[in-house]
């Protein structure tokens, strides 16, 4: 690929600080043109391209679990493409991320598309940093629509202020962390809520402790998202004390010790912009 054609992202984007502060109350946020339609329109066709080469081999919809149904995840699509790449280190994203965070910088922990299918099922409730070896709680993922989501397929769910208990199950994503968080968000009160419909190039924030769900895709519409997650700068390797923070360790931390900086080669500084 040429490298004129990868598209150039200029300008940023601040958070007012009211939302920063509601942020910091409830754990999620939504950022209305965090990119603009002629960016989405310059980065789709790189991240569609790269989750089709990466998921010729999907098996069919009903010959999946609970967890597969609900998307088509492919991890580190910034290794495979220059143009992803250029979506995934945009500084006016990773801004973002650190303000919201409320950290002088963020490094990338590792981007993922989730393509939410046709008749894809509901995402389970869950925590991501349940997967994280991290020792921190400043950790983020920026959930970028590359489509127009209608309400009838709708955002993420949100619980409100969870992230404020930390780990509250430890359930990897599965029915079983659905019935188990139905239950306890039913139990102590919690309340959720959702950004509801959102246009291509909006995004929504949210930290690795946040408990968050999807609806099911019951349109002929592909759900096409992309996600970018960042881990502020200076955090350490927390404890790997199951098989999927394990494979978290490998993958997106280089296999680095409990204890250790995540400053490896595959946790570059997004921000500050070098
Ligand atoms: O896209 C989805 O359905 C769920 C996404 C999610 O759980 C996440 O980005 O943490």
């Amino acid at each position: 690929m040429a490298a004129e054609a990868i598209p150039e992202m200029l300008g940023t984007v601040t958070v007012p600080p009211e939302q920063v502060d509601e942020f910091d109350a409830l754990g999620h946020t939504v950022v209305r043109g965090l990119a603009s339609p002629d960016e989405i329109a310059a980065f789709r066709p790189a991240i569609e391209d790269a989750v089709r080469r990466a998921t010729t081999r999907a098996r069919p919809l009903d010959e999946r679990d609970t967890y597969g149904k609900a998307f088509l995840q492919v991890p580190n699509l910034c290794a495979s493409d220059p143009v992803v790449r250029a979506f995934t280190f945009a500084a006016r994203f990773a801004r973002v991320a650190a303000e919201l965070l409320r950290v002088d910088g963020v490094r990338l922990y590792h981007d993922q598309a989730l393509f939410k299918e046709p008749g894809g099922g509901h995402t389970p409730w869950h925590q991501d940093q349940v997967y994280w070896p991290l020792d921190s709680d400043r950790s983020i993922t920026m959930w970028m629509p590359l489509v127009d989501v209608p309400a009838d397929v709708g955002s993420m769910t949100f619980v409100d202020g969870s992230h404020r208990h930390g780990d509250l199950g430890s359930w990897v994503i599965g029915d079983e962390s659905e019935a188990g968080f139905d239950e306890l968000i039913r139990d102590r009160g919690f309340v959720t809520s959702t950004h509801g419909a959102m246009r291509a190039g909006d995004a929504t924030f949210h930290t690795g402790w946040t408990l968050h769900r999807a609806g099911a895709n019951e349109t002929d519409l592909l759900r096409s998202v992309m996600t970018v997650i960042y881990v502020a700068d200076g955090i350490r390797v927390g404890p790997v004390d199951s098989p999927a923070r394990q494979l978290d360790q490998m993958f997106w931390l280089g296999g680095a010790a409990p204890g250790s900086l995540v400053d490896g080669p595959g946790n570059p500084l997004l921000w500050p912009a070098s």
